[in-house]
């Protein structure tokens, strides 16, 4: 890593449909009422680069790629989102609120596809320069839940079988519960605005920049 870091660095996981993109809405009002420079994004995705890569992997005339090409692919745009993105931010001072980063790509390519723990740590510490985030909120939901959320079969990823679903899930739960300091999980069955609330609550109590 680079010098110290001022801002924070939260970031929002879970499955499908969870409530990712509605929370960092939500986060995102509460921080800028508080006066803070808040800084949003996407995974994959933030930057001229990873939308491009967003569109070649996960477009709707997309075919399924090989599963190491798919986690170069998830691990490329994030490195140019960290180094365009998500570090001059945290060098500003501001709150970057990132939907899906690193334990993404640890719950779908290790825990649902089965790469290796080993290939997946070391392409996500490439593309971050082991960049990790303050806080990880996981919006915890059964992946039937979330797909009917969202209503639509999409991209590959929401073609796969229902059991893959259960692995991510499965997967993310054990890694909060391994690294209980960086984590809040939420059942994402709340209102959004409680979950707003309660995320908000752990991120306000980080230690100061
Ligand atoms: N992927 C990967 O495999 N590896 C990686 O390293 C990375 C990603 C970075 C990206 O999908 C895919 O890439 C994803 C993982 C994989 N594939 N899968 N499966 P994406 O970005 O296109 O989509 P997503 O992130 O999975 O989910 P989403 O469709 O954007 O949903 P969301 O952001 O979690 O939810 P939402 O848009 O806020 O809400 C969905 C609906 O639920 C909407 O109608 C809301 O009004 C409603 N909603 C939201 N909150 C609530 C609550 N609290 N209660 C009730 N209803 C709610």
């Amino acid at each position: 890593m680079s010098g110290p870091r001022r801002g924070r660095l939260v970031t929002i996981e879970g499955g499908e449909g969870a409530g990712k993109t509605t929370l960092q809405g939500g986060l995102e009002r509460l921080a800028r009422s508080g006066g803070r420079e808040v800084v949003t994004c996407r995974e994959p995705g933030g930057t001229h680069l990873g939308e491009r890569l967003r569109e070649a992997l996960l477009g709707h005339d997309a075919e399924p790629p090989d599963r190491v090409a798919e986690l170069l692919v998830f691990t490329a745009a994030r490195a140019q989102l960290v180094s365009e993105v998500v570090r001059p931010a945290l060098d500003r001072g501001a709150i970057v609120i990132c939907d899906r980063y690193i334990d993404s790509t640890i719950a779908y390519q290790h825990h649902g596809r089965g790469i290796a723990r080993a290939d997946v740590d070391a392409a996500n510490a490439v593309a971050t320069g082991g960049l990790l985030p303050d806080l990880t909120v996981l919006l915890d939901l059964p992946p039937y839940e979330g797909l009917r959320r969202v209503g639509r079969v999409g991209d590959y990823l929401e073609r796969e079988p229902l059991d893959f679903h259960r692995r991510v899930r499965a997967g993310y739960l054990a890694e909060a519960e391994q690294h209980p300091a960086r984590w809040l999980v939420l059942d994402a069955v709340q209102p959004p605005e409680a979950l707003a609330e309660a995320a908000w609550e752990r991120i306000a109590a980080l230690p100061a920049a």
